[in-house]
């Protein structure tokens, strides 16, 4: 089985896999450690990667970028309408959700988000598969943190629809994180202080912080902040605007009336700008930028400094609010970790030691840690890895509250409580209660909408609980219900059940007052935090008619009194009766859209195979030939007659012409068909010449026996 761990940039994907006890960065087809996170359409098939990359000039409005910053969003976003500036296909709206329409095997097609990103993913998988040998299905992915629900479900969505089974999507300096934590062997003990990391990850499109402790075989994260849009794109735009601007002065030519020239200055701004982190100056060439102008200038690096400044006095908010939300000052933090292409920009690095008052230090590969850390984290996740275990403690990022109808018994209850708070542990699970005599519902959204990123939808889901009903008494069941914000950073209610009041002897145990217990601690995926009460205020109001809810531990003084006696006491337990079923309705794609989807996915798949295998039999068809006219009066010269070699040589020429001809564009079975057709006649002279050669080393063997 394999183990793969991916970072789904907005600009490049990394692919890490375990292997030969430890976690390799794998290269693709063309030898490149990244792949280009893109996905293009053609007349015959589509261009996935690399590919979308090659042909993204001459196919502007068929290929689509910023994949992921797509998913889970819809068309209104003020945020997708940044993104269409560096999306040169036309964004669309698919029954709510962002898609794009491109123009594929001469069809106006449209495809959602999630169908961009799991086509791409399609090609994550095949190029993994293809390093590994192996078929490829777990992986583990990141995702910046700023991710909501809705944006982790429709990356979900697209991995299945893609055939992975993706493990965990982990926060991307988490990620960071795990694969500095990992392969460390000084770090502090239980008892000694924790050493306190700074990531940054500044990329193409965002910047995080997370300010991480380390102990022995576990990291926590204390605080993670970000800033949305800030990464290197926005360098290449600013140089964008900036040539845009000269270049109509200096050539009297307005590339911002041409798609095509925009495109090609952002990809000679990006390159300026990498060579401008090493450099304090370089040129910029473009030959026949538009109208046969060729544009040729020069750049500093101060020059790009100014271009940016508003930026750049960005860069020390969100490390500002990731020590005030850790509770920490700049003293405390031990090491400042790098990673993402956009930290080689020395304004940031300056910006960032200045802030810090520390070396930064890089350790970390910058552009391939967010992936290894995925694959470690995939390995130990994975049932057939044996990894060192390392505990991995993340936070939630906002808060999120459930709301419910008021029961009509209940006339004061409150309907709505906040569970999740930003800065909670991540993943946990939290049991709700409620006091009911028959179904209810209740609704999960984030508590602070204007906390999330443009204007995404803060709801998250909605539960319905049924087979609820008072009992003979007519009392209330007490359910209990399982919120769940798991390993991906989605919340579910994963499951429900009620319990009855029972009173039990039980001995005394060397507990503290007022320690929190409860039955459901013993479940596994239960974590630390404490039960959440369903109603906080209006409890004494209705003491008498529902149990209060700590009673069950409530010690009765009676017991606790008597001293001659075995110490036990007489507690009432909550103990489960039975189950609760939930029917949820979430942002996830139902299965019967994610089969469809796949089905479509899959028949693409078959249809790019068989582009590329009807390419690769005309390429042998078209090698073949070349080869066969230089040997024949070669190699091959003294093993054919001379009418042979004029019915070999005919054929060849006649089934060149064919290839460029109406044979430019044929099936796979026509070029079969004429490389067997070549074959049959010149087989006989190819087998003529290695029975000799056969012969020639049998001889030349029996002479050095002999
Ligand atoms: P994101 O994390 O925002 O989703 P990503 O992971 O795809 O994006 P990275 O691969 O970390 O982004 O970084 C890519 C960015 O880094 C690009 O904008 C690229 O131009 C920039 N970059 C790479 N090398 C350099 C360099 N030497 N100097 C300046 N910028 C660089
Ligand atoms: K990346
Ligand atoms: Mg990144």
């Amino acid at each position: 089985m394999s183990v793969v761990g991916v970072d789904f940039g907005t600009a490049n994907t990394v692919i890490a896999v375990a292997r030969n006890r430890g976690v390799d960065v794998i290269t693709n087809e063309v030898s490149n450690r990244a792949t280009p996170s893109l996905v293009g359409f053609g007349p015959k098939s589509r261009y996935l990667g690399e590919p979308a990359k090659t042909q993204e000039i001459s196919n502007l409005k068929n290929t689509v970028g910023s994949l992921k910053r797509l998913a889970g969003r819809s068309l209104s976003d003020p945020d997708v309408q940044i993104e269409q500036q560096y999306v040169s296909a036309p964004l669309v709206e698919i029954n709510g959700q962002v898609g794009a329409e491109v123009t594929y095997m001469g069809k106006k097609e449209q495809y959602t988000a999630v169908q961009l990103v799991s086509m791409f993913l399609s090609k994550v998988k095949t190029t993994a598969s293809a390093e590994l040998k192996l078929p490829v299905s777990d992986l583990v992915m990141s995702v910046p943190a700023w991710f909501t629900d809705i944006q982790r479900r429709a990356l979900m969505d697209a991995a299945e629809i893609a055939g992975l089974k993706l493990l965990r999507l982990m926060n991307d300096t988490t990620a960071a994180a795990l694969g500095y934590g990992i392969t460390k062997t000084d770090l502090p003990t239980a008892e000694e202080k924790p050493r306190r990391v700074a990531f940054i990850d500044i990329g193409h499109s965002n910047y995080s912080c997370s300010i991480v402790e380390f102990k022995k075989g576990e990291l926590t994260v204390k605080s993670t902040t970000y800033d949305r849009h800030f990464g290197g794109r926005d360098f290449d735009k600013a140089l964008v605007d900036h040539f845009a601007a000269e270049f109509k002065e200096k050539y009297k030519i307005d590339i911002k009336s041409n798609p095509k020239a925009v495109v090609r200055v952002a990809a000679a701004a990006e390159k300026l700008k990498k060579i401008l982190s090493a450099n304090l100056q370089a040129p910029i060439n473009i030959e026949s930028l538009m109208n046969d102008v060729d544009v040729s200038t020069m750049m500093k690096r101060e020059e790009l400094e100014a271009l940016v400044e508003p930026l750049l006095q960005r860069v020390h908010v969100p490390l500002e609010q990731a020590l005030i939300e850790a509770k920490l000052t700049k003293d405390d933090i031990d090491i400042v970790e790098l990673v993402g292409g956009c930290t080689r920009v020395p304004a940031l690095k300056e910006r960032i030691q200045k802030f810090f008052g520390k070396t930064l230090s890089f350790t970390l590969n910058q552009d391939e840690a967010i992936a290894r850390g995925c694959a470690f984290s995939c390995a130990i996740l994975s049932p057939v890895f044996r990894v060192r275990d390392f505990a991995i403690h993340d936070i939630v990022n906002y808060p999120i509250e459930f709301t419910w109808e008021k029961s009509p018994d209940i006339p004061d209850e409150d309907t709505s409580l906040t569970v999740f708070n930003r800065g909670n542990q991540m993943p946990s699970t939290k049991i709700l209660t409620f006091y009911r005599k028959e179904a209810f519902n209740l609704e999960a959204k984030y508590a602070q909408p204007e906390l999330l990123p443009g204007k995404i939808n803060p709801w998250i889901g909605r539960f319905s609980v049924k087979n609820v009903k008072a009992d003979s008494k007519d009392d209330f069941m007490v359910c209990k219900l399982k919120a769940r914000l798991n390993l991906h950073g989605i919340l579910n209610v994963e499951s429900g059940y009620y319990v009855e009041d029972m009173e039990v002897e039980e001995p005394v145990p060397e507990e503290k007052e007022g320690e929190k217990k409860e039955g459901d601690k013993k479940d596994p995926d239960v974590c630390r935090d404490p039960v959440v009460p369903s109603q906080t205020s209006s409890e004494d109001e209705h003491a008498t008619k529902r149990p209060r809810l700590n009673e069950n531990l409530l010690t009765t003084k009676k017991a606790m009194e008597t001293d001659d006696k075995p110490k036990t006491r007489k507690v009432k337990k909550q103990v489960r009766k039975g189950d609760l079923p939930i029917v949820s309705g979430t942002a996830s794609l139902e299965d019967s859209a994610k089969t469809a989807a796949a089905e479509q996915e899959l028949s693409m798949i078959m249809e790019d195979k068989l582009v590329a295998d009807t390419e690769e039999k005309k390429n042998e068809l078209e090698t073949y030939i070349y080869e066969m006219r230089n040997k024949i009066d070669d190699t091959y010269a003294d093993f054919a007659s001379d009418e042979e070699k004029t019915k070999l040589k005919a054929k060849l020429e006649a089934s060149e012409d064919w290839l460029y001809d109406e044979g430019e564009d044929a099936t796979k079975a026509v070029y079969i068909a004429k490389m067997d057709e070549i074959r049959a006649v010149a087989g006989p002279i190819v087998q003529r010449y290695w029975d000799k050669v056969e012969g020639e080393r049998a001889a030349q063997k029996a002479a050095e026996d002999a």
